[in-house]
């Protein structure tokens, strides 16, 4: 019933964070999800609580340490827990809305953010853990990548979003971008509002919103379209 989040980090400080404000803070306040952040490093047996060790073949930084990783998460999941283990890495796959509505459906997700140079491989692999990156650029940590990857999820659970802000023709749900928006005054300084969208004609309103969406896309993101999109672009206003 509760979309149930565990995040594994050295820094559980920084949970929940912008998660307990705003739309995912108020579903967390209705009970439509839980989150625990947990310490790694009150996984380590060393009396120095060390979590990490020199990377094996040399290099810089530090390598967090398999037996500290596996205890970590074996003191989260409980027996029989089903949820998928997703650890944040640059070196993951690219994190896409087909995963956090896979996500989003199931009973929550358990959620490993690796620090310093890495966490050792053969734990990665002995969980199955499921590896995923947020965009082509670094980030000092998985912290802020784990809060990406739930507030994506916790917006598609059942209750959370109102039929206002209903899911349905967003970005992604159709592999293409949105459609530019706009509200009163119909003229501001200058810039009118395109006169379809002033006209009451709803076919016409579709169209013209669809043929947007489609330029868009072709203009900033093609690698979202299929190849027979990209060779029949569709007829089109000029982009706003
Ligand atoms: Cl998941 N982690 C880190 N450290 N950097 C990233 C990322 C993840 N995704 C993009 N950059």
């Amino acid at each position: 019933m509760t979309w149930q989040a565990t995040v594994l980090t050295l820094f559980p400080g920084m949970f929940p964070g912008p998660l307990g404000t705003a739309l995912a803070g108020r579903a967390m306040e209705r009970g439509l999800w839980s989150l625990e952040a947990r310490d790694i490093r009150d996984a380590s047996t060393d009396r120095n609580r060390r979590v990490d060790d020199t990377p094996f073949g040399g290099g810089a930084g530090m390598v967090l340490r398999p037996d500290v990783v596996d205890a970590a998460c074996a003191a989260a999941i409980p027996e029989g827990d089903a949820r998928p283990l997703v650890f944040l890495t640059p070196r993951g796959a690219p994190l896409r809305q087909s995963l956090v509505r896979d996500l989003a459906s199931g009973p929550g997700a358990v959620l490993l953010c690796g620090r310093y140079e890495g966490v050792d491989q053969r734990v990665v692999e002995a969980r199955g853990m499921i590896e995923v990156s947020i965009g082509d650029y670094v980030l000092s940590g998985g912290e802020l990548a784990a809060m990406v990857l739930l507030d994506a999820c916790v917006r598609l659970l059942p209750g959370v979003m109102g039929a206002a802000e209903s899911a349905e023709e967003e970005s992604f749900s159709e592999n293409l971008l949105e459609y530019p928006h706009y509200t009163r005054p119909a003229e501001w300084q200058g810039l009118r509002v395109p006169d379809v969208l002033l006209s009451g004609h709803h076919a016409e309103v579709a169209r013209w919103r669809r043929a947007q969406s489609e330029a868009v896309t072709h203009e900033r993101r093609p690698d979202l379209l299929t190849s027979k999109q990209r060779r029949d672009p569709a007829p089109r206003a000029p982009l706003h």
